[in-house]
């Protein structure tokens, strides 16, 4: 531990993660020397740490983990890479190469679409990393700052339908990430052997040390919520004119996100707090002052409580704001009307305000691979990529959307998606609505499977809704490895998050479009609790629903659970 003192000079104990990036020299530590040591698969446990502001995270398979400890071997030590990519956008040229890399130099093979509208390549050894940076450089790609104490991957509606809009927050989402970047020049001497010189070791925004914890920014095009506001630190609600297609301002949203730690009732999931509404050329301001209180304020002693969801909640959501029209010199004004009706992706062909085709398809938890012998996923992207001159977008629900197709090729991709077995119609409504994170092998934090576990769950929860005649309907059902909440289970109708192998605590009653945190229904529960309690459930909504009313509204109205109105006090009631 390290120490510092307060406003009030008292002395406070500071996390040994602020030890770390102060003595890294702007995040270099000793990760140059570490990649030329053979004897490890790996880095040291400071530079485990460093390598995150770079974009990596240490993993090993867990799979294999005892099995290698047996034979008295070092575990299959890996690299994750996570690529910076605001809005979610690749050129089908940036994809041809990325999938080219994950063939011949990862240890799985696959590309791993997140909830952030990005990817990532799980599965590289140390001696292709620097080979992977290079790469991504030349494609005009980089991974920093998608990890770590920093501003992470911005994320804006990647709706197809209204692509003048959807420009402008794709611009925006560009902006504030490119703005917020750490200026050190340690990604590029270490991973690019210097050849990005243009940035200087100074960190006016982020400073020497940093933020206190990870910070993360959506963009919103209301009536979709995509994105899932409340899971982030600072959003973005787009407000349009009246008469044109242009956004004119936006309402800020502060404090969001969605994990917490079981057993100690200090960590919550939070909603985040509507701070008022801004015009478009002041979002650069209003996001620097945001950050840099949260730089000053945020508790850089306990990680734990060190989001700027816990910095509000201490302070005062109103000194918080204050703090904020003060540094930047704006004045909220009030909050504009808008209303969310959904944050699904629109799957299947739509034709864009330009003329241009656009196809959303349906991705199981976000993972490109060949899946089965008649679905070959990865081979059909690929191909597409090689005659598709639009671009692909990465949605925030781990989806693909082929955009920006002309129409004399629209025939042709619809005749690759055929021989390589690609198609939406058989996915029903519940599966699309559906979520899971990574979680095992990869995941080190992961209590219980996700990824892995959800495909067959969804065939067991589609059977019930079938029973009760709802094939049409779906319920936002998300599962995440731990209590986290990679995958938003806190923002879900359904959610569950992972306390041991085969066992979940199950959460109910959030809403369909993320304004609502589920409440704990049932604690440490296997998979035959779980879906018991989903058929009675469920029954109970076929018969008892008013009107569309969804199943998160129906739970709560009928008194299966409480709603959480205010989740910083009434969580765990
Ligand atoms: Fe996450 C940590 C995967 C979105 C909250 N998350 C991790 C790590 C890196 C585990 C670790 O620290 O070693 C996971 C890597 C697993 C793997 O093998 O790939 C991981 N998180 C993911 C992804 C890939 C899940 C997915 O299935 O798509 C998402 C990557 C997003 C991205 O591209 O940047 C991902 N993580 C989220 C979200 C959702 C969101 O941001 O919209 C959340 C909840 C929102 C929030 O931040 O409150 C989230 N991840 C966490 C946390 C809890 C942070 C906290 O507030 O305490 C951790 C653990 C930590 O930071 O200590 C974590
Ligand atoms: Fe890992 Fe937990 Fe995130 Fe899932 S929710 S990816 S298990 S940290």
């Amino acid at each position: 531990m390290n120490t510092k003192h307060n406003n009030n000079n008292n002395i406070t104990l500071l996390s040994d993660n602020e030890r770390i990036k102060k003595a890294s020299n702007f995040l270099r530590g000793t990760i140059a020397q570490n990649l030329d040591n053979s004897l490890t698969g790996g880095f040291n446990a400071d530079n485990i740490q460093l390598i995150k502001f770079h974009g990596m995270y240490q993993q090993d398979d867990r799979d294999v983990r005892i099995e290698r400890e047996n034979q008295k071997l070092e575990p299959l030590i890996n690299m994750m890479l996570r690529c910076r990519l605001p809005g979610g956008v690749i050129t089908p040229t940036q994809w041809l190469a990325i999938d080219d890399f994950s063939k011949q130099y990862t240890l799985y093979g696959t590309i791993r679409l997140t909830t952030r509208q990005t990817f990532q390549l799980h599965g590289l050894l140390k001696p292709n990393l620097k080979s992977l940076h290079n790469l991504l450089n030349k494609l005009g790609l980089d991974s920093i700052a998608t990890a770590g104490d920093v501003n992470r991957n911005v994320i804006c509606t990647a709706n197809p339908m209204e692509s003048t809009l959807h420009y402008q927050v794709w611009e925006l989402a560009k902006n504030i990430s490119a703005h917020l970047l750490p200026k050190s020049r340690a990604y590029a001497e270490i991973w690019l052997d210097g050849k990005k010189t243009e940035s200087t070791d100074s960190e006016p925004i982020l400073s020497a040390t940093y933020l206190p914890r990870k910070f993360k920014i959506a963009i919103a095009i209301p009536p979709m919520n995509d994105v899932d506001v409340h899971a982030n630190d600072l959003s973005f609600i787009a407000i349009k004119s009246n008469n044109t297609e242009k956004i004119i301002g936006f309402n800020v949203l502060v404090g969001g996100g969605l994990a917490m730690t079981y057993g100690d009732i200090t960590t919550y999931p939070r909603k985040a707090s509507e701070f008022g509404y801004i015009v478009t050329k002041d979002v650069l301001k209003i996001t620097e002052a945001v950050v840099t209180t949260q730089r000053d304020w945020g508790d850089r002693s306990d990680r734990k409580h060190a989001k700027t969801k816990y910095t509000l909640d201490r302070v005062g959501t109103a000194v918080f704001k204050s703090e904020v029209e003060r540094r930047s010199g704006i004045k909220f004004h009030p909050i504009h009307p808008y209303i969310f009706t959904n944050r699904g992706d629109r799957f299947g062909w739509v034709q864009g305000i330009d003329g241009d085709w656009h196809l959303t398809l349906f991705i199981e938890n976000g993972r490109i691979l060949n899946n089965a012998p008649k679905k070959l996923l990865k081979y059909g992207i690929s191909e597409i990529a090689r005659v598709h001159s639009g671009s692909f977008r990465l949605t925030a629900n781990q989806n693909l959307i082929i955009s920006g197709i002309s129409k004399d090729n629209k025939l042709l991709i619809e005749n690759i998606l055929k021989k390589y077995g690609i198609t939406n119609d058989d996915i029903m409504p519940q599966r699309q609505a559906s979520m899971a994170c990574v979680a095992l092998p990869t995941c080190p934090l992961a209590m219980a499977e996700a990824e892995r576990f959800l495909p067959e769950f969804i065939t067991k929860v589609e059977n019930i809704m079938s029973k009760y005649k709802l094939e049409k309907d779906a319920i936002v059902l998300r599962v995440t490895g731990c209590p986290n909440s990679c995958a938003r289970a806190m923002l879900s109708e359904i959610g569950l998050t992972g306390r041991s192998i085969g066992r979940y605590n199950l959460y109910l009653g959030g809403n369909n479009i993320g304004t609502r945190i589920p409440r704990l229904y049932k604690e440490n529960i296997t998979e035959i609790d779980i879906l018991n309690i989903l058929d009675m459930t469920i029954e109970r909504w076929a018969k008892e629903r008013i009107n569309k009313e969804s199943y998160g509204d129906y739970v709560v109205r009928s008194g299966i659970v409480n709603a959480v109105v205010n989740s910083e006090k009434d969580f765990y009631e």
